[in-house]
């Protein structure tokens, strides 16, 4: 995959040397650069915001250095099969919200293309003249007011990152998870035993994998249902065995 950050703050974007992200770059699996939006200015004050028409509080992002960029990195060219337009992403929270599945649909592109705004936004017209030829989404992490979209893009990759074929050493680990069947995950145990008084669930150390599953999967269900009672509305009914239901 592709990868491709445009912010005026690129030391934001130090985080993704290390670790997993890191190492599915040296592999090849990740292929991301980071450009600053200033390069696209040409004023000696490297100026990239102005206020906003019809007043208000705060400076907009000016268009002319975000079409620059867009045009640089993602050139007219379209494939053959019109399929493989690159897919523009603009944190904002006014966007659509981000979810593991969306994680998903990202996953599954060749070319991402992350747009960061400040200050309050950037010039609408940049988006629209944008979606002509890119598919754009403008998506939000929650119902929150950030600085700017950096640290979303960081979320939204270390989500997709990990669901890139070959990134996760144990793609087991991929299945088990909070959201991977629409409920938070149990809780999770290792040794001691024993610690400060606390004991690991007898069910984990019997060895009944039956038990063990069942357990799990009503801890799943009771986490679930007090801390994130929609996510239990929005379970399609046939996704509840008969022992999920039985009083
Ligand atoms: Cl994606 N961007 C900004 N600037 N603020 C946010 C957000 C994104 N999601 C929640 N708040």
């Amino acid at each position: 995959m592709r990868v491709d950050i445009v912010s005026i703050f690129p030391e934001y974007f130090a985080p993704l040397d290390l670790s997993l992200i890191g190492r599915a770059r040296e592999q090849g699996l990740l292929r991301l650069a980071v450009h600053d939006l200033r390069s696209w200015t040409h004023d000696v004050h490297r100026t990239v915001d102005d206020t906003p028409y019809g007043g208000g509080p705060g400076m907009v992002m000016r268009p002319e250095p975000w079409g620059a960029a867009l045009d640089a990195l993602a050139p007219d060219e379209l494939a053959p099969d019109g399929l493989t337009l690159p897919r523009l992403l603009v944190p904002s929270p006014a966007g659509v919200p981000f979810s593991q599945a969306m994680a998903h649909e990202l996953a599954a592109e060749s070319h991402l293309l992350f747009a960061c705004g400040r200050y309050e936004g950037i010039d609408q017209r940049v988006l629209d003249h944008a979606a002509t030829r890119l598919r754009v989404t403008e998506v939000s992490l929650g119902d929150y007011v950030l600085f700017g979209g950096e640290v979303a893009v960081l979320v939204i990759l270390e989500a997709v990152t990990r669901l890139l074929p070959g990134v996760l050493g144990n793609a087991g680990s991929l299945d088990d998870e909070s959201h991977a069947h629409g409920l938070l995950e149990a809780p999770m145990y290792t040794k001691p035993a024993s610690w400060r008084g606390h004991e690991v669930p007898e069910v984990l150390r019997s060895g009944d994998h039956g038990r063990i599953a069942r357990w799990r999967r009503d801890e799943a269900l009771t986490r679930t249902a007090t801390r994130r009672a929609d996510l239990i509305t929005a379970l399609p009914p046939e996704s509840l065995d008969k022992r999920d239901v039985a009083t």
